[in-house]
């Protein structure tokens, strides 16, 4: 067994994009692959809607609940907090992260229902650990629509997941990665494998850092 102080740390992979591009399987498929090239990997999603607070955001996505705006913003950043201490530690063990949604959501879908200030809305989630590489799969509005599902959710309508996309855009920096979605499942998860594997050896060496 390795000394703790010797194992190098796995990769945080975020996987972002507008509703319905295909970004939870992609990231099934993901930890799939990963383990059975025998790299320790797990996947996380934002909103996890098992703790208590990610339990009042579900009520509030299926519309079961109304909260004040401010109030849901701060609640996702505080969904994403509570996640701290266990993503530390696993990444510092040596497990790569495969993130499902993390704070570029919590700013791109903020921004595009309200017209909230941009900076204001990335204050909460300052000092979260920082990806090694943000993955936006783009799909475009229309054909989001004409997926299995679409339309169920609080913000699943044309006109808010065309304002994400442009929201998104204003976040990009350089450890974002934009791929083109509207292509088949296992031609998407090759490409996405490929980029992951060399995040995960270029982490390797790096300190994590935070946002
Ligand atoms: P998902 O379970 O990935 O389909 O996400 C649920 C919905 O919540 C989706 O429409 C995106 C949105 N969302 C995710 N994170 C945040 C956040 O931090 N803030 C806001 N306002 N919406 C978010
Ligand atoms: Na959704
Ligand atoms: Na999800």
């Amino acid at each position: 067994i390795a000394k703790m102080g010797s194992i190098a740390r796995g990769a945080l992979i975020v996987l972002e994009g507008g509703d319905r591009c295909g970004k939870t399987t992609q990231c099934g498929l993901l930890l799939k692959s990963l383990v059975e090239e025998q790299i320790q990997a797990q996947l996380l999603e934002f909103p996890d809607r098992t703790t208590k607070i990610g339990k009042i955001i579900h009520d509030y996505l299926q519309r079961k609940e109304d909260l004040e705006d401010h109030a849901v913003h701060l609640l996702f950043s505080a969904n994403r907090w509570e996640a701290v201490p266990k993503m530390q530690d696993l990444l510092l063990q040596g497990t790569t992260l495969i993130v499902d949604r993390y704070a570029y959501s919590g700013v791109a879908f903020t921004v595009a229902k309200l017209d909230f200030d941009l900076e204001w809305c990335k204050q909460p989630d300052i000092g979260l650990p920082k990806p090694d590489v943000v993955v936006q799969l783009q799909l475009s509005t229309e054909a989001a629509m004409k997926r299995d599902g679409f339309g169920r959710e609080r913000y699943e309508n044309a006109d808010l997941q065309a304002k994400v996309a442009s929201n998104y855009a204003k976040l990009r920096d350089s450890t974002w990665k934009v791929i083109d979605a509207d292509k088949s499942k296992e031609d998407l998860h090759t490409e996405l494998l490929a980029l992951c594997k060399s995040v995960i050896e270029s982490a390797k060496n790096k300190p994590l850092s935070a946002l």
